[in-house]
């Protein structure tokens, strides 16, 4: 069909005089391999333009889904208008503090007995400026408190226990005062309510 088509073509190109020497025949077969090898480049091209598309779909794919993982390595957890970022890495209190600052948080202030956990992390209590007075990291004192057995123990050998965490035991109370610069995982709170 092709060919056919190509001699129809400069057959009538050369009845319109179009080309000066009109041999139609050795005319046809240059035009003809000239299509020939267009189409087969066209197809080259073709088949490139596709692989890029699924290579560019392929990494668009990829890219999102690195948004995801990342998204969900983050271990940022929502409850209840309130937006919880769970450590992976352990840190002293003071440090992990200034991880939540940076993120926006503050280490967690458990409010109310829903938000009473049962993991190994910092929250954001704290005796440091006196000993046995207990604050929030938001000024508030501490009034409903879920110390487990003998905590707070202040400490020992001289060295106070002044940081809060709880600990993770099936314990209603499990709250224990430790050493600040001991490295612990951490909880950050980031009220969603603006
Ligand atoms: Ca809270
Ligand atoms: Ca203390
Ligand atoms: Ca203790």
């Amino acid at each position: 069909i092709v060919s056919r088509l190509i001699s129809l073509y400069v057959s009538s190109f050369c009845s319109q005089g179009y080309f000066t020497s009109c041999q139609s025949g050795k005319l046809g077969i240059k035009l003809y391999r000239l299509v020939a090898v267009s189409f087969g480049l066209l197809c080259i091209l073709q088949a490139t333009l596709n692989i890029s598309l699924r290579l560019w779909r392929y990494a668009e794919v990829t890219v999102v889904s690195q948004v995801l993982v990342d998204t969900i390595k983050t271990r940022w957890v929502y409850f209840s208008d309130r937006v919880y970022y769970i450590s992976s890495t352990k840190k002293t209190w003071q440090d992990s503090r200034n991880d939540c600052l940076q993120k926006g948080a503050d280490l967690m202030i458990i409010n109310s007995k829903e938000e009473q956990l049962k993991d190994n992390v910092w929250i954001g209590l704290t005796d440091r400026e006196t000993e046995g007075t207990w604050k929030w990291v938001d000024g508030t004192p501490l009034t409903t408190s879920y110390w487990a057995k003998n905590e707070p123990s202040k400490g020992f050998l001289g060295q106070r226990e002044d940081c809060g965490e709880v600990m993770l035991h099936q314990m209603k109370e499990n709250w224990n005062d430790k050493l600040c610069d001991e490295p612990n995982f951490w909880i950050c709170e980031m009220n969603m309510i603006f």
